[in-house]
C-alpha cells in the first residue's frame, strides 16, 4: 500500500511511520508514505501557499496552483511505480465520518492520495477538479487535516496482512467479540488482588467455556449500557444468538426493578 500526502507539515507523519505497529509495518515494507509539501511547488520568492478569500471574511485560503502541481508530481511518481490506482481523499470537517469500513477498504487497496487542509479551507476549484472523496474524523474542530489522518492511517495499516504479530492477530479471531461489533470485556492480569479488590473468580477457574461465556456477557452488558446503537446494529447484522438475547433481556428486566 502506497500513501501519498499533500501537507504543509510533512513531519507530522513521523509517528505513524516510526512508532508502534504501523512503524514496524513500515520498516517491513508493508506500506510506504510519501509526504509532499505544496510549498515546494510554488514559484514566487515568498513560497506562498495561501491567500485572502475572495468576497472577504476571516482567515486565509489554500491556493489551488501549488496543490495542483504537487498532485501532478504525485501522479508521476505513482505511475513510475506501475500506475498504482488511487483516489484523492480530502480530509475535511464536512466529509464522511471515518469508520472501520473506510479502514478496511483502504487496507485492501493500493493506497490513496490524501490532501490535508490548513487555514480556513482550500480553493473550491481544487476540490471540484481533483478530489474524489472527503473524510472527517468526527464532530470536533482540529487545526488541520494532518491530526485526523494519523489515526486513519493507523487503523488501516494494522489491517495489512503481516502487520500484527501472532498474539495481536489472535484477537482478530472469530472467537473474539471484536468481530461481532461489540465493546470489549474487561481485562485483568497479576496480582490477583490489588488494594483489596480481587479479579473475577471465573477468570481464575480454568473453565474455558465459562470464561468465554462471562466475557461475552460482559461485552453485551457494557455495550448495551454505553452504546445501545451497536447492539441494534449487531442484531440487524444477525450477530446476536438466542443466548445473547437472553442475557440482554435479563439485564433489561433487572434495570426495570
Ligand atoms: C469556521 C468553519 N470551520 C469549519 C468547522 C472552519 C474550519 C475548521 C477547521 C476549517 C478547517 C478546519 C481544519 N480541520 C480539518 O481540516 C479537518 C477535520 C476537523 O477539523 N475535524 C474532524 N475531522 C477533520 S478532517 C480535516
Amino acid at each position: 500500500m502506497r500513501i501519498d500526502v499533500l501537507t504543509l507539515f510533512p513531519d507530522f507523519f513521523q509517528p505513524v511511520t516510526h512508532s508502534g505497529v504501523s512503524g514496524r509495518a513500515h520498516a517491513r515494507g508493508l506500506w510506504q508514505l510519501h509526504a509532499w509539501n505544496p510549498r515546494d511547488f510554488t514559484h514566487d520568492v515568498h513560497r506562498t501557499v495561501d491567500d485572502r478569500p475572495f468576497g472577504g471574511g476571516p482567515g486565509m485560503v489554500m491556493r489551488v496552483e501549488p496543490l495542483a502541481e504537487a498532485l501532478a508530481a504525485v501522479r508521476v511518481a505513482r505511475d513510475e511505480m506501475g500506475s498504482l490506482r488511487a483516489p484523492v481523499v480530502l480530509l475535511s470537517p464536512g466529509g464522511e465520518r471515518f469508520h472501520q469500513e473506510h479502514a478496511r477498504q483502504l487496507a485492501r487497496s493500493q493506497g490513496a492520495i490524501f490532501v490535508c487542509g490548513r487555514y480556513e479551507g482550500i480553493d473550491q476549484r481544487f476540490i471540484d477538479r481533483h478530489v474524489d472523496e472527503e473524510w472527517s474524523l468526527g464532530d470536533f474542530v482540529l487545526s488541520g487535516g494532518e491530526a485526523a489522518l494519523l489515526p486513519m492511517l493507523d487503523a488501516a495499516v494494522r489491517l495489512l496482512p503481516g502487520a500484527l504479530n501472532h498474539t495481536q492477530s489472535a484477537a482478530q479471531d472469530s472467537f473474539d467479540s471484536s468481530l461481532s461489533g461489540l465493546l470489549d470485556s474487561p481485562h485483568y492480569t497479576r496480582p490477583e488482588t490489588h488494594d483489596g479488590e480481587a479479579v473475577p473468580a471465573v477468570l481464575l477457574s480454568g473453565h474455558h467455556g465459562q470464561i468465554a461465556r462471562w466475557r461475552r456477557e460482559q461485552s453485551l452488558l457494557i455495550t448495551q449500557q454505553r452504546r445501545p446503537d451497536l447492539i441494534e446494529r449487531a442484531r440487524e447484522q444477525g450477530w446476536l444468538n438466542e443466548y445473547d438475547e437472553e442475557v440482554l433481556a435479563r439485564a433489561r428486566r433487572a434495570a426495570e426493578t
